[in-house]
C-alpha cells in the first residue's frame, strides 16, 4: 500500500514538474444575504433515505485544468474556472463553447498560479457582480470584480475593477479561494507566497496579507470597506482585513451553509496536511500556527511555544498524501442522511475522506468514489450536491450508489 502511494506521489511530482497545478460554499450567523437551503420539495432528484453508499458520475471531461466550480444559485448553469484564465459554463452535461469570461490576456499560468478562484455576489441575480483571484505575469495576485448582465452568457473583461493587488515574493503558495459568508462579507485565502518554510515569515506577520484569510465588505467603501468587527482593526501595525493567520497555503476553504462553521484545508510543507475548523459563532483572530508549527508538530524545531495556536482538527502525514484539497460540507437534498458531512481529499494520492462535526465520525470513501487523479477542488451546485474536479479535465458528481 505504501509502495503504491509512493508511486502515485512520484507520478504527481512528475506531473507537477511538467507544469500542472498543485496544492490545495457559504453561511454563518448574521445574515443579510441568506443562502437558500434546498428542500426535498425542490430537489432535482428523488431523495434517498438513510446513509447510502456513494459512487461518482462523470459530468463532463473537456475542461482545461479546472480548478473551481461555482454557481450563483442558478439551477441551469454551473461555472467552471480554468487555470489558464477562462470561466466556462456547464449547462447540464454540455460545456458551452464560448467562454463566459476570458482573461487569458492578463493571467499568468504556473504550477500554483493562474485563475484560481471564483465567488458570485450573494445578490448576483440582481447586480451581476462576481469576484476572482488571479496571478499576472509579474506574479502579483489580483482580487478583482467583474460585472455581468442579467442572464448573460458572456462577460465583458473590461468591467474589471481591482479590489486588491498583492505582490508575491516567489512562485508558489498563492492560495486562491474566494467565498461569501452569510454575514455578506467576502473571505479571501492567501498563501505565504513561498518559498519553502516561509522565509519572510509572512504567516505570522500581521502586517502582511500573505499567509492569511481576509474578510472584506465589497458593498461599501472604495474599493472595499473593512468590517468593523474584524479581529485586528484596533491592533497597531496589523492589516485590518485579516480574519485569521498562520497559514502556509489555504488553497480551499468552505462554510457550512447551515451551521456557519468554517473549514480550511492548509497545504503542508513536508510532513503534515491540515484541515482546520472555526466553529460558529465565529469571531476570527485565530493563529493557525505556520511557520511555527506544521500540523500538530513544531516546524524545524524540537520544541516550540504552542501558546495561542489553534491546531488542526485533522492532520495526515506524507505517507497518506502530499497536498490537501479542502472540501465542502454536504447540504444537498438527494442524500439527507449525509447532511453535515465534510468531504475532503488529497491532490497527490487522490483519497477522499470525510468528517462529521456532530458525531465526530471519520470515514474514508476512496473505495467507493475511486482514487481521484490530481484532485484540485470540490464544488457544490444549487441543490447542494457535490462535485469533484480533476486537473486533467474531468468533473464528477458524488451520487448515491443505487
Ligand atoms: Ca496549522
Amino acid at each position: 500500500m505504501r509502495a503504491e502511494v509512493s508511486i502515485v506521489r512520484a507520478l504527481a511530482v512528475v506531473l507537477l514538474l511538467v507544469g500542472v497545478s498543485a496544492c490545495g460554499g457559504s453561511g454563518d450567523a448574521t445574515s443579510p444575504s441568506p443562502v437558500p437551503t434546498p428542500s426535498a420539495a425542490t430537489c432535482s432528484a428523488t431523495p434517498v433515505s438513510g446513509q447510502p453508499l456513494l459512487r461518482v458520475e462523470l459530468v463532463a471531461s473537456s475542461f482545461a485544468r479546472p480548478l473551481d466550480l461555482q454557481t450563483p444559485g442558478d439551477r441551469s448553469r454551473l461555472f467552471v474556472v480554468e487555470q489558464g484564465g477562462r470561466i466556462r459554463i456547464l449547462r447540464g452535461r454540455t460545456v458551452v463553447p464560448t467562454p463566459y469570461l476570458d482573461i487569458t490576456d492578463r493571467v499568468s499560468l504556473g504550477i500554483e498560479k493562474g485563475l484560481l478562484g471564483l465567488a458570485f455576489h450573494p445578490r448576483f441575480a440582481e447586480n451581476g457582480r462576481f469576484f476572482v483571484n488571479y496571478t499576472d505575469a509579474g506574479d502579483t495576485t489580483h482580487i478583482v470584480e467583474f460585472r455581468a448582465g442579467a442572464g448573460a452568457e458572456t462577460v465583458d473583461p473590461s468591467t474589471e475593477r481591482t479590489l486588491l493587488e498583492i505582490e508575491q515574493p516567489f512562485d508558489g503558495h498563492k492560495a486562491g479561494q474566494l467565498a461569501f459568508g452569510s454575514d455578506g462579507y467576502l473571505y479571501i485565502s492567501l498563501g505565504d507566497g513561498g518559498s519553502d518554510g516561509d522565509p519572510f515569515g509572512n504567516g505570522q506577520n500581521l502586517g502582511a496579507l500573505l499567509g492569511k484569510i481576509l474578510r472584506i465588505d465589497v458593498d461599501r467603501g472604495q474599493p472595499y470597506a473593512v468590517p468593523p468587527d474584524n479581529p485586528f482593526v484596533a491592533r497597531p501595525g496589523a492589516r485590518p482585513e485579516i480574519w485569521a493567520y498562520g497559514f502556509r497555503n489555504p488553497w480551499r476553504f468552505a462554510f457550512d451553509r447551515v451551521t456557519g462553521d468554517l473549514f480550511i484545508g492548509d497545504v503542508g510543507q513536508s510532513r503534515f496536511e491540515e484541515i482546520n475548523v472555526e466553529r460558529a459563532p465565529r469571531r476570527g483572530g485565530q493563529n493557525y500556527g505556520w511557520n511555527l508549527t506544521e500540523g500538530n508538530s513544531c516546524y524545524k524545531a524540537t520544541s516550540c511555544s504552542r501558546e495561542g495556536i489553534t491546531f488542526p482538527m485533522i492532520e495526515y502525514n506524507h505517507f497518506e498524501g502530499c497536498s490537501v484539497t479542502g472540501g465542502v460540507v454536504y447540504r444537498g437534498c438527494r442524500m439527507p442522511g449525509h447532511a453535515g458531512t465534510y468531504f475532503y481529499g488529497d491532490f497527490c494520492t487522490g483519497f477522499i475522506s470525510s468528517i462529521r462535526l456532530d458525531s465526530g465520525e471519520q470515514r474514508d470513501w476512496t473505495s467507493q468514489l475511486g482514487q481521484r487523479r490530481l484532485l484540485t477542488s470540490f464544488g457544490v451546485d444549487a441543490d447542494g450536491e457535490i462535485y469533484m474536479l480533476e486537473l486533467g479535465g474531468d468533473i464528477y458528481q458524488i451520487v448515491p450508489a443505487l
